[in-house]
């Protein structure tokens, strides 16, 4: 049971998995609830390895900088970062969103003056994820949630309808926490450009999943830096990136940007004396482990990643549809799928039942949603499927 028995004592480890037992292990296949998944052994070994670099100290860690630079650069090219964007290993989609919009709103004050800010609002998509909620609740700037229409994408014409002087920025999402939907970034982009307003994309979920879209023969979908009013995007390392947690991104489209949140320290080293971001000290094992896993399985190898989730995903909405589940999006935009019941069932007892039988999923009002993950192999949704058809059997 203790796979490293030469390195933690028996009895501490005994005493910690007398509690850690009780926690889901990815790579039984049976955790439907969650984008996070099991890291690659590659990138653990290499988070490992490092584990003591601290991108918050380039004075004493210069390579570790250079490292995560060069990471950057990767997820720039991935997602049409122009030459001149930046952007930071964080510690996952919260403070990265969180962290663009502080920049946005130094920003609208600077050029609007403080007055400015009292009846200042973002706005995002009703869909938005809740770390959205926490950014404007930190900064006192109204949250307005525009509506979504019928494919849960911000609808345009409201969104249209609220942009004012007020606005400080526009969050759009590419791949929504609860079905995977992509707003429509391009129209929203031309907005954005046109009424001179911050853009940040949410794709925390997508990013590392909708580039690789055209690979895969799927259709390919604008979300990125290539539309030109994006000034700012979130993408998460830590969930289809497959990186130990914490590994969250932000990508800035220019590093001018980075005048909005800069602050000196006098006491540091020579490269150490700016910083950028929320917290000082920050995880350099994070963008190394990203780094190193990129160079090993470079592009072809997300692909194959991203296609073999993309299937598996297809064949789970199938099977659905077979035992008459109603899919809310179809196709599922992503590897998030979200169903009704079938009308003779109660979805509440379907969703206790596939607990109960340790498979773990989401209940959202009358939705069920799973998410499909690397480690979520077919075997394991032939087991599921097999499980929900017994639970629907004895429901009857
Ligand atoms: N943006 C989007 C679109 C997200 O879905 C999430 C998190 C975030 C931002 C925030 O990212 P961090 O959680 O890295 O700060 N989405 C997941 C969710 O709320 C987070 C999660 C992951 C929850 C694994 C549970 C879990 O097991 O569902």
């Amino acid at each position: 049971m203790n796979s490293n028995s030469e390195e933690i004592p028996q009895w501490i480890y005994d005493d910690l998995f007398r509690h850690l037992s009780a926690d889901f292990d990815y790579k039984k296949g049976n955790v439907l609830s969650s984008t996070c998944t099991s890291p690659h052994q590659l990138a653990i070994k290499l988070f490992q390895t490092f584990i003591d670099r601290n991108l918050g100290d380039p004075s004493l860690f210069p390579g570790a900088k250079e490292i995560e630079h060069r990471a950057i650069r990767v997820l720039g090219d991935l997602l049409h970062l122009p030459e001149q964007g930046t952007g930071f290993f964080l510690t996952g989609g919260s403070e990265s969103n969180i962290t663009a919009l502080w920049a946005a709103r130094n920003k609208f004050k600077k050029e609007k003056g403080h007055e400015a800010l009292h009846d200042a609002e973002i706005l995002a998509p009703a869909s938005v994820h809740l770390s959205v909620d926490k950014a404007a609740d930190l900064m006192g700037i109204t949250l307005k949630k525009i509506p979504v229409d019928t494919n849960y994408r911000m609808d345009i014409k409201a969104l249209e309808q609220e942009i004012s002087e007020k606005t400080v920025a526009i969050v759009a999402v590419a791949g929504t926490t609860l079905l995977g939907s992509v707003d429509p970034i391009a129209e929203i982009g031309r907005l954005a450009q046109e009424h001179d307003i911050w853009l940040h994309v949410d794709a925390a979920l997508g990013g590392l999943i909708l580039p690789f879209y055209k690979a895969v023969g799927r259709q390919e979908i604008l979300f990125d830096f290539k539309i030109d009013g994006v000034s700012s995007l979130t993408v998460d390392p830590h969930k289809f990136g497959r990186i130990p947690i914490p590994a969250g991104v932000l990508l800035y489209r220019d590093r001018s940007l980075l005048k909005n949140v800069e602050f000196y320290l006098p006491y540091l080293g020579e490269q150490a004396r700016y910083q950028h971001t929320l917290t000082g000290t920050r995880t350099g094992a994070s963008a190394i482990a990203f780094y190193g896993l990129w160079k090993h399985l470079g592009f072809q190898g997300y692909v194959h990643i991203v296609q073999a989730v993309l299937e598996n995903t297809q064949f789970l909405a199938e099977n659905f549809e077979r035992l008459h589940f109603r899919l809310k999006l179809s196709p599922p935009p992503m590897n998030i799928i979200g169903v009704n019941a079938p009308p003779q069932y109660k979805v509440e007892n379907i969703y206790k039942a596939l607990w109960k039988n340790r498979w773990a999923v989401s209940l959202v009002n009358d939705v069920l949603r799973v998410v499909i993950m690397p480690a979520t192999k077919r075997k394991h949704l032939e087991t599921f499927l097999s499980v929900l058809q017994t639970i629907l059997r004895n429901q009857n």
